[in-house]
């Protein structure tokens, strides 16, 4: 097992950080069955930062063995809840402890930046761990009255070993999103980070060793979507998977649990999140929550309000403003003090939006009001993009792009708003802005989405539920939701 340690020097974070580069089975690192490995890449240069173990379908089996006995001998329902939370809760310790090492990592092989990682992410991913230490020894069923002599009783009891495949956009946050919930309710589970940025989830694993999981509770192994993903959705010993990512994924996700043992499914997937400004919104509010709203982790992020349907009464301010403040964001290096957005995660996720997307919206005749080139000469950033005078049936309209690309729409109806925020074969989020809050309301309901924010965007609290309506996913992750599927 070897140990990477890496140097930083930056005017945010300077120091080591070491990571383990092992598949984390049964509470050791090991190579992969193999004994191949995967280059990481720092997307701020395009360079390889080291590379980690590969895992192999191989390695899924010896992990679920380990996770079968753990379930049985030192977990799930024989461990009392109480002890499961005092668990957690000393992770979210850890990460506390670790907040800069974790923040780093996210910004060396992710590329967002070290403020927002450690101030958002590392923060987040600490209240959902201690949010679900909390429910670890409230979990109980009911008591139900058949007949005077008789009762039935509901038990929640887990599922058993349980298969968990994230993204790359929010790597340490997914961690703590799957995490939370599966080991508070007594499961235990194999994780698969995605093979671009798997630095933080792999040093989590060492902070799982240190905070007193027993072995086999939770395993890590990297290693591609169609090897390691694939082995998961269809292995006969896991009970359910969670997955994070495309909706594309996602189908074929379902499709080898439906094929295999039909094991539970929840899916959490992309999006293309309306964000509707009425002529009698806050303005100011307005146009910092739309900034935020798509340009935020470099547009990669499910819920992006990547449509933003302006009235026509303050379109023409609404555009001005919210292009100044667009223009305004610092593009650089992640560490910098003062960078708000760092480069796209990948080559392909530099590729896609860009050369993919931006091209197409640019050939479909819609006008590039800012932006739409690369930004510097290495790495993958990508200029923060507004695109305006687009019709409805466009590819920039109609598909996630992942990217710092906003689209901003005019209209002067506000049913015809709602139709066209409707019309999408997604439906993770939405957002509407005014200071009528009868009318704000009665909006979020008509949105077709699994979250309706009224005056702000991508607030994701640890005790809300979140996920998506038609294409945009099956289940709800967060609050107590997550704690029944
Ligand atoms: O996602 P994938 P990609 C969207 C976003 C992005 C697009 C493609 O639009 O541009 O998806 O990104 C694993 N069986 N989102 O291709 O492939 C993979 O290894 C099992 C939205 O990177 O879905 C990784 O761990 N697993 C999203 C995870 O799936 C498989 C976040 C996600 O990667 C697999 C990411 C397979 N056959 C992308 N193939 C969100 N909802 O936030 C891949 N994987």
């Amino acid at each position: 097992t070897t140990t990477f340690t890496y140097q930083f020097e930056s005017q945010t974070f300077t120091g080591n950080v070491s990571f383990p580069t092992g598949v984390f089975i049964d509470g050791k690192f090991s190579a992969g069955s193999k004994g191949t490995t995967i280059d990481v890449i720092n997307p701020s240069t395009g360079k390889v930062v080291t590379s980690i173990a590969e895992g192999t379908p191989d390695d899924v089996n010896r992990a679920v063995k380990a996770a079968k006995r753990a379930f049985d001998e030192s977990w799930g329902l024989k461990v009392p809840g109480s002890q499961r939370g005092k668990l957690l809760n000393k992770l979210a310790d850890l990460f506390e402890q670790h907040s800069d090492e974790l923040a780093a990592l996210e910004a060396l092989d992710n590329g967002k930046t070290f403020n927002w990682a450690k101030a958002a992410d590392v923060a987040a991913s600490i209240g959902v761990l201690r949010y679900y230490a909390g429910w670890a020894d409230k979990i109980h069923g009911q008591v139900i009255e058949t007949h005077e002599d008789n009762l039935a009783y509901t038990r929640h009891e887990p599922f058993g070993v349980v298969g968990q495949i994230i993204p790359w956009n929010f790597p340490v946050m997914m961690v703590s999103w799957k995490l939370g919930p599966a080991l508070a309710t007594g499961n235990t589970v194999i994780l698969k980070p995605s093979e671009f940025t798997p630095l933080s989830a792999l040093r989590v694993c060492s902070l799982i060793n240190e905070a007193g999981f027993p072995p086999g509770v939770v395993n890590v192994v990297v290693g591609y979507g169609n090897t390691v993903g694939q082995a998961i959705s269809e292995h006969l010993g896991i009970d359910k998977v969670a997955f994070t990512g495309s909706t594309l994924v996602g189908r074929k996700i379902m499709e080898a649990a439906a094929k295999s043992n039909l094991k539970n499914v929840t899916l959490e997937l992309g999006g293309k999140s309306p964000n509707i400004v009425l002529n009698d919104a806050d303005l100011d509010l307005a146009i910092n929550w739309s900034v935020h709203g798509i340009f935020w982790n470099h547009g990669q992020t499910c819920c992006a309000g990547s449509r933003i349907y302006v009235q026509s009464g303050i379109y023409d301010e609404f555009l001005r403003r919210f292009t100044e403040k667009a223009k305004s964001l610092k593009l650089g290096d992640p560490f910098a003090k003062d960078s708000y957005q760092g480069p796209q995660v990948s080559q392909i996720q530099f590729d896609v939006p860009h050369h993919g997307l931006v091209d197409a919206g640019k050939k479909e005749g819609a006008t590039v009001h800012l932006g739409g080139e690369r930004h510097g000469n290495e790495g993958y950033w990508i200029q923060p993009t507004i695109f305006t005078d687009t019709k409805p049936d466009m590819r920039i309209v109609q598909e996630e792009i992942f990217g710092p690309v906003a689209v901003v729409i005019k209209f002067e109806d506000e049913e015809d708003a709602l139709r066209q925020a409707n019309d999408t074969l997604y439906g993770l989020a939405a957002a509407v802005f005014t200071t009528n809050l009868t009318k704000g309301i009665q909006f979020a309901h008509k949105l077709q989405a699994g979250t309706a924010w009224v005056n702000c965007v991508n607030s994701l609290q640890p005790n809300v539920p979140f996920g998506g309506y038609k294409q945009s996913g099956v289940g709800r992750e967060l609050g107590e939701y997550a704690l029944q599927k």
